[in-house]
């Protein structure tokens, strides 16, 4: 049987080859993307590839379907195209091709719901370039996609100005950073907050900088009470905060302990709990750490991530500590991220609002309440 391969810039581009060389009774039997890495587009471009055979007799199964959409304009230039023989047998037929129009075009309407980077090829530079942008602040993929859809269908928005592009991204990206603002405390009732998270995030640096803040600057009775005493480490760590800024602390190890501790604590303004990092697979760690929780009865619990995690894991992380009762999310190491489109994803799929992102080791300082703007432009880098 004899198969031949085409290839071409666009979907359609190849379609249209199939046609010149092979007639509209060709069977289109495979087709795919080449060059799906953001690598191998940025060097080779777009690249489509479509095998087909004039011999094969097979039922049309997109031949049914109905309510096609139309296409849009494509444009068809040859120039790049390839043509080679590779006469082998296929044994997976996809579809026969009966009339040209229809056909042709069912199977383009089909691999544009699939490509759906296809329309890119069809848009201003500056909106190409907003999804380069997107994607190397560390946006996945699929937001960066919709993103970018939903820029082509604003009404009034002249896609040709990167800057108009860029503000009206900035304002998306914030409307999916909810924040939380600061903790709020008023004086004599007693606010309790938990930080929670895996080991090694940031947490009790995180406590120790929001501890002198309060303390320090804000003139608020403070106390500490921490759990974490699987490591003598830990517990000194945040013993010696606790002597440098001067504040009551109290080591925590059953929930029984638990009750007492915050009986003797029960004067102050803001009560800051240190938790010890959990691995967010640990079942039974996390099932400990939800019963210290409930005998501490927090205000609010602050699920601690680093901005250096993965979208995925950090997703992955949000989903495991839920189930202690987050109420909100601190970021740290925002000095140390790469690209920060990460927090889009997780912020999407937790829900959590942001309180407090940290961007350093500094105690108290380098410490900030979230805010919604500034992080949209520093994720799209454009904070002075
Ligand atoms: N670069 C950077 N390092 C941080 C930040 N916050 C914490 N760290 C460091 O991360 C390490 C682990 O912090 P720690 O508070 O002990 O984490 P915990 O295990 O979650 O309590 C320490 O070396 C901290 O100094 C931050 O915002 N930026
Ligand atoms: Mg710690």
């Amino acid at each position: 049987m004899k198969i031949k391969t085409f290839r071409a810039k666009t979907m359609q581009q190849a379609l249209n080859l199939v046609r010149h060389e092979m007639g509209a009774e060709a069977t289109v039997l495979h087709t795919r993307e080449l060059n799906t890495g953001l690598l191998g587009r940025f060097l080779r471009g777009r690249e489509f590839e479509i095998a087909a055979s004039v011999e094969m007799e097979v039922p049309a199964r997109l031949a049914t379907i109905e309510g096609i959409p139309t296409l849009p304009e494509w444009n068809s230039a040859f120039s790049d195209a390839q043509l080679d023989d590779v006469g082998r047998d296929y044994h997976s037929p996809i579809l026969q091709q009966q009339s040209d129009r229809f056909e042709l075009q069912t199977l383009v309407t089909q691999l544009q719901q699939r490509q759906n980077h296809a329309a890119l090829d069809q848009s201003p530079e500056s909106l190409f370039q907003a999804y380069t942008d997107l994607i190397e602040s560390d946006i996945e993929e699929r937001i960066a996609q919709e993103l970018i859809d939903r820029l082509r269908s604003q009404p009034g928005l002249e896609l040709h100005d990167r800057f108009a592009l860029r503000a009206e991204l900035e304002h998306m990206l914030a409307d999916d950073l909810q924040v939380a603002g600061p903790i709020e405390i008023t004086p004599g009732q007693k606010r309790i907050v938990a930080l929670v998270g895996p080991t090694g995030v940031g947490k009790t640096t995180t406590i120790a900088k929001l501890a002198a803040n309060y303390r320090l600057r804000e003139n608020q009775r403070v106390g500490l009470i921490t759990v974490d005493t699987y490591r003598i480490a830990a517990v000194e760590q945040l013993r010696t905060y606790a002597d440098i800024i001067d504040l009551p602390m109290e080591v925590v190890s059953t929930p029984r302990e638990m009750r007492e501790a915050k009986a003797r604590l029960g004067d102050l303004d803001l009560v800051l709990m240190d938790t010890a990092g959990r691995s967010p697979r640990d079942e039974v760690r996390i099932q400990e750490l939800k019963s210290m929780l409930a005998e501490a009865e927090p205000d609010e619990v602050h699920l601690v991530l680093s901005a250096v995690g993965s979208a995925r894991s950090m997703i992955s992380t949000a989903e495991r500590f839920a189930t202690v009762g987050t109420t909100g999310m601190v970021v740290t190491k925002l000095d140390e991220a790469t690209g920060l489109g990460n927090l889009v994803s997780v912020a999407r799929s937790s829900k959590l609002p942001l309180s407090y992102v940290t961007d350093g080791q500094n105690v108290p300082d380098d410490i900030q309440v979230a805010k919604s703007k500034t992080l949209a432009q520093q994720i799209l880098n454009t904070n002075p």
